[in-house]
């Protein structure tokens, strides 16, 4: 079976799929395009234009939550909680993964000040409902890394990058977050799901949004020079 993963440099969807298909040891190929001017073999490929899509044997996965679940039925080891209703809940908390991924290119999206600290607002509040799911670790639900982890992975690296921008101080009142962050942050397949110039990329293209956050980075730059 050969396994191909169309992504994006950038795209935390397809950084899911990339840690999923590591955290199993299956090998794969990964394809970057550019979104910006997509080919037409993509649009082919995936009904909604968007990335990542997984082709197996030829054919095209498209949805990274379905990609995962497709991963999770064909190759060990599991990455779902066995219990029905665990799992159930697993997926609940991928879509909450994705509802902040939502928020976050609403923030640096954001044009007016109102805007951004509204999702700033939003953001706080969800990482705050998300400290009161969490235990003690070192992952989502204990000692195994699940796919909850690989979904949360690439929420938390945009961080890395904001924080050096600008405070939020969106994980000060949240201690098992941070501690969660840095363990994700430390995973090896985390680290090998983007490569080594992403904090410069994402940089770059936070940079050229017009926004609120843009204006903070060119500030940055000027007092840097
Ligand atoms: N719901 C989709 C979201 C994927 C998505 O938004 N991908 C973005 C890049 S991170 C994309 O391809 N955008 C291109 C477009 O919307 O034209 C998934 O989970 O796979």
């Amino acid at each position: 079976m050969t396994l191909k993963l169309i992504s994006h440099n950038l795209c935390p969807y397809v950084q899911r799929a990339a840690i999923a298909l590591m955290e199993k040891g299956v090998p794969f190929e990964r394809t970057d395009i550019d979104l910006s001017n997509k080919p037409d073999w993509f649009l082919k490929l995936s009904p909604l234009g968007k990335t990542p899509v997984l082709i197996v044997n030829n054919m095209p996965i498209f949805e990274s939550a379905v990609i995962l679940e497709y991963l999770e039925d064909t190759q060990p080891p599991a990455l779902h909680p066995e219990d029905p209703l665990e799992r159930a809940q697993h997926r609940g908390w991928i879509e909450f993964a994705s509802a902040i991924l939502n928020d976050i290119a609403g923030l640096y999206n954001a044009v007016d000040q109102g805007a951004f600290a509204d999702k700033q607002a939003e953001l706080g509040r969800k990482f705050a409902r998300l400290e009161s799911q969490l235990g003690n670790g070192p992952f989502f639900s204990g000692s195994d890394f699940s796919l909850v982890d690989a979904a949360f992975a690439p929420v938390f690296r945009y961080f890395d990058t904001i924080d050096e921008i600008v405070g939020l101080g969106l994980f000060d009142d949240a201690p098992k977050v941070s501690a969660w962050r840095k363990s994700l942050s430390d995973r090896p397949s985390v680290q090998k799901a983007v490569s080594a110039d992403y904090p410069l990329r994402l940089r770059e293209f936070l940079q050229k949004r017009n926004s609120v956050l843009s204006g903070l980075i060119l500030k940055d730059t000027q007092s840097a020079a």
